[in-house]
């Protein structure tokens, strides 16, 4: 269901988006050349990641980089790094001050990785502890790597990550004093939009006019879907449900930062309030989504001045808005003053939107055929039944809907936009010491549990250290894994003696951070090399060079969707290492508000758990 709903959103993208991609906009895009990354890096570029184990011993030294996380680690963190197989059978930690050696260490054996073919040693140097920058060394390799230890490793990572939320807010302004050089002008105040046909009812017949602004911009573009803002809101409420004493104490600069409220839940209520716009009073039922006929092109926000639409109710939305809603009205609770009324308002969209799914269960979002873009069609709304049950039993603690949920029945996955059952499983585990006793705290122990172990098996099999397999190099495939590193927090939280888990998320924080077969640490504007063309319009139509930062990049995605319209080649067909930093990519360097939020919540549970 999950890789035919995925489809139906590439073929679509593959139609429309490309003519605006790359081309009718007006010339605003950026050269792909990351003239930009070569000046400023430290690392050598364009060399091969292919040096094997017979390839060692020139006197240079091979050129292939060592890999590891280019932001840092807290200090108990294990840390690892990738070195190419070479023939030594040591590395070497110095500390960068005084160049004093603190570390000799042996390498493992070289393991191959199948998703990049590339046989390699990991360098653990885990027992250094003490905050301060470091170069690891091994000999036959030409290039030392840098990296750091520091108590508060994440904390900027985290806000940067949280910042491109407010960067892609639709109906906003951004003031110089909260977007530095990336303020714009508002666009799309979608205070006039139609109801489209296929939404049309008696009482809101087509094109009768409503009001929806705010919301966040889904991804590379300027469109608003309920299915997709579902997980990403729900992600950051999560977040907050898990660690509001981290985010408590955090300061985004955003203009709502000098208020009562966390800044997190201030900027999660900019799209909980579009979301709300999106009910229709009448019945309860929820629109797919707001959105143009077509995408635009690669202009600014206020340059995109089409008319826009609100189109067709759905089952999927719906529940993903109930379950959003329900969470959200316990989590604001306690800021009855700055939003007076707004949780209780929550709970009873929420309830109105459950009881139009359950009198409507099975209509699946049809994209009508004036409207091309995003689909986020959702063939099985069965997950969605079950995450909205979940947070609406939590927030009302009415075992009626804990039997509507119908736990045995079940199962726990790796969540993504279409296959959200798991989520329920997340705030299950986060309330697990304020539920009813009808609740089996057993079972939702033992869900994530089983999860979380299979996922932490792939790491000892993978020659990066890494959970991460062929399967797992999709469209988005960053996101993937920083939702699997979401499930092992969570798991690990239940039973912090399972220190593989909170390993194995270290592991994949450190892959979307630079340990992977790219090179590249995958966030804008963090690490040594990013992404400096993100597939994402006000990137490439505002005037200042590169990405603006905290975006991550979808990532490797062997499927390359996007590469008959693509003048640069994929640097390779390899899962791992099927990657291209230029704005072409939609189909491995877009950006999305749902891969933006376990990056949310992941950076946070390894910023405050480790320690
Ligand atoms: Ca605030
Ligand atoms: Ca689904
Ligand atoms: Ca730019």
């Amino acid at each position: 269901m999950f890789r035919q709903s995925a489809f139906q959103y590439v073929s679509l993208l593959t139609l429309s988006s490309l003519l605006a991609a790359c081309g009718s906009s007006g010339g605003s895009s950026k050269p792909s050349t990351p003239s930009s990354i070569a000046a400023s890096s430290t690392i050598s570029l364009g060399s091969s990641s292919n040096s094997s184990a017979g390839a060692s011993s020139s006197a240079a030294g091979v050129a292939a980089l060592i890999k590891l996380n280019q932001i840092g680690y807290k200090p108990n963190a294990e840390k690892l790094a990738v070195v190419p197989a070479v023939a030594a059978t040591s590395f070497t930690v110095t500390k960068v001050s005084d160049n004093s050696v603190v570390l000799t260490g042996n390498l493992s054996e070289a393991q191959t990785w199948a998703p990049s073919a590339e046989s390699v040693k990991l360098a653990d140097f885990s027992s250094i502890t003490a905050a301060g920058d470091y170069s690891l060394s091994v000999a036959g390799v030409q290039n030392p790597a840098s990296f750091k230890i520091a108590a508060n490793a994440y904390d900027a990572l985290n806000a940067g990550a949280i910042k491109a939320f407010y960067f892609n807010r639709a109906s906003a302004e951004l003031l110089e004093a909260n977007a530095g050089v990336y303020k714009r002008a508002a666009g799309h105040a979608d205070t006039k939009v139609y109801i489209h046909k296929s939404a049309a009812t008696s009482l809101r017949p087509e094109n009768t006019v409503i009001s929806a602004p705010k919301g966040w911009y889904d991804a590379g573009d300027y469109n608003l879907y309920i299915v997709n803002s579902g997980i990403s809101t729900y992600s950051l409420l999560a977040a907050y449900e898990a660690y509001p004493t981290y985010f408590n104490a955090q300061n985004l600069n955003i203009p709502e930062s000098n208020d009562a409220v966390p800044d997190v839940l201030n900027e999660a209520m900019w799209n909980l309030e579009w979301m709300l716009a999106m009910q229709d009073p009448n019945d309860g039922g929820v629109y797919h989504k707001l959105t143009s006929k077509a995408f635009s092109g690669f202009v600014m926000p206020n340059a995109d001045t089409a008319d826009r639409y609100v189109v067709q109710k759905a089952t999927a939305a719906t529940l993903d808005f109930a379950a959003v809603m329900a969470a959200a009205s316990r989590i604001y609770a306690p800021y009855e003053s700055t939003y007076p009324g707004v949780s209780a308002k929550m709970l009873n969209a929420a309830k109105a939107a459950w009881a139009w799914a359950k009198a409507n269960p099975a209509i699946y979002y049809d994209q009508p055929a004036d409207i091309s873009t995003g689909g986020y069609g959702d063939m099985d709304a069965t997950d969605e039944f079950a995450w909205a049950a979940a947070e609406l039993y939590i927030t009302t603690k009415d075992n009626a809907y804990y039997t509507a949920l119908n736990p045995t029945s079940v199962t726990a996955d790796v969540p993504s936009w279409g296959g959200v059952k798991s989520l329920g499983w997340i705030s299950l585990a986060h309330n697990i010491n304020s539920l009813t006793s009808a609740a089996d705290k057993a079972l939702i122990k033992s869900r994530l549990d089983g999860l979380a172990s299979g996922i932490a098996a792939q790491k000892p099999a993978s020659g990066y250290g890494v959970p991460l397999v062929n399967g797992d190099f999709n469209w988005g495939s960053n996101s993937g894994a920083l939702n699997k590193a979401m499930m092992l927090t969570v798991a690990y939280e239940l039973d912090n003696t399972k220190t593989d888990y909170l390993k194995a998320a270290q592991s994949l924080l450190d892959y979307i951070l630079g340990r992977n077969a790219t090179d590249y640490s995958f966030v804008t504007g963090f690490g040594v090399r990013t992404p400096q063309n993100i597939h994402h319009r006000p990137s490439v139509a505002d005037t200042v060079p590169g990405s603006i930062p905290g975006f991550l990049a979808g990532g490797p995605n062997p499927g390359q969707q996007d590469k008959a319209g693509c003048t640069a080649p994929y640097p390779s067909n390899l899962p791992a290492k099927s990657y291209l930093d230029d704005t072409c990519s939609y189909a491995s360097n877009e950006i999305a508000i749902n891969w933006n939020a376990p990056l949310v919540y992941v950076s946070a549970a390894l910023q405050v758990l480790t320690h």
